[in-house]
């Protein structure tokens, strides 16, 4: 798994200074491509430790539709919550820290309802597309029954990007554009990511496209094979490039090995308990503030 040394070598070696959006400045790189084999090991880094157990509770709350943060939050995971505690600092100008509005957002369901919300995201777009006849259009169940009935088609894919929906998320899908490919034997998948901060969202990305594509080959009965994944805007914040550069400097150790369990039949099926890594001997963490 040395792409990831070497995607973060190539934005440092060829990227530009870019003004971002958050302010914090950002090292770029526009266009850029990696592939993994999942037949060699599941992609999560051991250059640091990455929190697994954040990225599986993430994904099952992808499934599930949700959008609202209070269910991750129950499951004790604060990947999501700057965002809507922004937005509710912003417009109601009480300075409540994020832990007190964390807390508010588990003990108070109206609360949790009013502000809780990140808008249309992954869930909906996934499971719940409005489609323009008022039905709702769940587009994972479409990409497994197309990978069951005809693996072979060159149309499996599923997008978070939905225009009209853009102005009420509060972050537009990064993670875009999913499209599966198939033999009949093998599962292939291709993300595109419109963005990517290689620091903190990358390897949480990486893991969830690794992770989901093995799901959704369990249920299909295919085995998962190459991630293809493409970027639009890959870059560096500059408050995280000395401890990128660091991180690249440790030894990679051989990658953990995923299993889920073989009763599971369908995608809505999966639990907590049906998702282990084994074998995963990370090098220590290293804290990188996320830019909100
Ligand atoms: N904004 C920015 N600027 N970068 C992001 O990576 C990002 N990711 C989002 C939403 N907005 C974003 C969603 N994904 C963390 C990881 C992924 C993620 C959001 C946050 C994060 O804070 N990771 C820490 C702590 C992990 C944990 O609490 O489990 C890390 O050290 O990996
Ligand atoms: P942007 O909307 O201005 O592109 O900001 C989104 C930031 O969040 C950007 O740094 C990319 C990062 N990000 C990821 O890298 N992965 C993710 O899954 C998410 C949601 C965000």
């Amino acid at each position: 798994m040395n792409f990831y040394k070497s995607l973060v070598r190539d934005v440092l070696d060829m990227g530009q200074s870019k003004k971002d959006r958050t302010g914090v400045g950002t090292i770029s790189l526009f266009g850029y491509q990696y592939q993994h084999d999942l037949r060699t090991g599941f992609p999560l880094l051991t250059t640091k430790k990455v929190h697994f157990r954040s990225v599986v509770e993430e994904l099952l709350w992808f499934l599930t539709g949700s959008t609202n943060i209070r269910p991750l939050l129950l499951n004790r995971t604060t990947i999501w919550s700057e965002w809507p505690h922004k937005k509710y600092v912003e417009k109601t100008g009480c300075d409540i820290s994020l832990k007190d509005f964390e807390r508010q957002i588990v003990e108070d369901m109206g609360f949790a309802n009013a502000h809780g919300d990140l808008g249309p995201v992954y869930g909906k777009q996934w499971r719940r597309w409005s489609g323009n006849t008022g039905q709702e259009i769940d587009q994972l169940s479409d990409v497994i029954h197309q990978l069951r009935h005809s693996p072979t088609s060159r149309r499996i894919i599923m997008t978070g990007w939905n225009p009209s929906d853009l102005p009420n998320q509060l972050l537009p899908p990064c993670h875009t554009l999913y499209q599966w490919g198939s033999d009949g034997k093998f599962l292939d998948v291709h993300l595109y990511q419109r963005s990517a901060d290689v620091g903190l969202g990358l390897p949480f990305n990486l893991a969830s496209v690794a992770l989901l594509t093995s799901m959704i080959a369990l249920v299909t009965n295919l085995e998962p094979r190459r991630v293809i994944h493409s970027f639009g805007d890959l870059h560096i914040y500059e408050n995280h490039r000395s401890a990128l550069e660091e991180q690249i400097l440790r030894e990679p150790q051989p990658l953990p090995r995923l299993h889920l369990s073989s009763h599971v039949t369908e995608i809505d099926g999966f639990t907590r308990e049906d998702i282990e890594l084994e074998g995963y001997n990370p090098a220590p963490s290293i804290k990188m503030n996320v830019a909100v």
